[in-house]
């Protein structure tokens, strides 16, 4: 058994078969995570409600089938976050790049995913979303106002994105599949 383990390891690192991977999409109420999800599995734009209860939905990337986590962001269900976190591969952590009063508030709580220790190993993708809106600020502004200025991790992709307009976030899907 531990051989044909070691064999489906092997063969899976080199692509020949599907990868599994528990990811979770976390960030801000209102920072795009649902859109995401809806967007991947239907290829459309909808038109949502804040998240209430957990959901989730498999999607692949590449090689990778991915089961994603939609928890929601609110206050409430950000308490569930943690509950999630055994055995995840990735986490997409959505920042509204047009809402900069809330960037304080979205570092903060990806600050404290990064530094769980459980959560050494894991991949994860923070998507600067919403660059087709007005009042979204630059990569190189986002990235200093989230702390990850001189991440060295290579455990840490920073993509920005605009889920409405379909750019962006595949770039970044499939840096996340490459890595877990
Ligand atoms: N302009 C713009 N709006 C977007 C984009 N992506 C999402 N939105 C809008 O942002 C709002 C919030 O999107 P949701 O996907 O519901 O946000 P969420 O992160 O799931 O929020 P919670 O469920 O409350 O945690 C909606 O009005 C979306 O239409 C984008 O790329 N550009
Ligand atoms: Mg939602």
């Amino acid at each position: 058994m531990e051989f044909i383990n070691w064999i489906r390891g092997a063969l899976t690192s080199l692509g020949f078969l599907d990868k599994q991977a528990k990811l979770l999409l976390l960030g801000l109420d209102n920072s795009g995570k649902s859109t995401l999800l809806y967007r991947l599995i239907t290829d459309r734009l909808g038109a949502l409600e804040p998240t209430r209860h957990p959901n989730s939905e498999q999607f692949r990337i590449d090689n990778a089938v991915c089961t994603a986590f939609d928890l929601g962001g609110h206050q409430q269900a950000r308490r569930l976050w943690r509950d999630y976190l055994p055995e995840v591969a990735g986490i997409i952590f959505v920042v509204d790049a047009a809402d900069p009063e809330r960037f304080a508030e979205a570092k903060a709580e990806l600050w404290a995913l990064l530094t769980v220790e459980e959560l050494t190993n894991v991949i994860f993708l923070v998507l600067g979303n919403k660059t087709d809106h007005p009042n979204a600020v630059s990569d190189v502004e986002l990235r200093s106002q989230l702390g990850l200025d001189n991440l060295l991790h290579g455990n840490v992709g920073f993509f920005m994105c605009s889920i409405a307009e379909k750019q962006g976030y595949g770039e970044g899907l499939r840096w996340l599949a490459q890595c877990i």
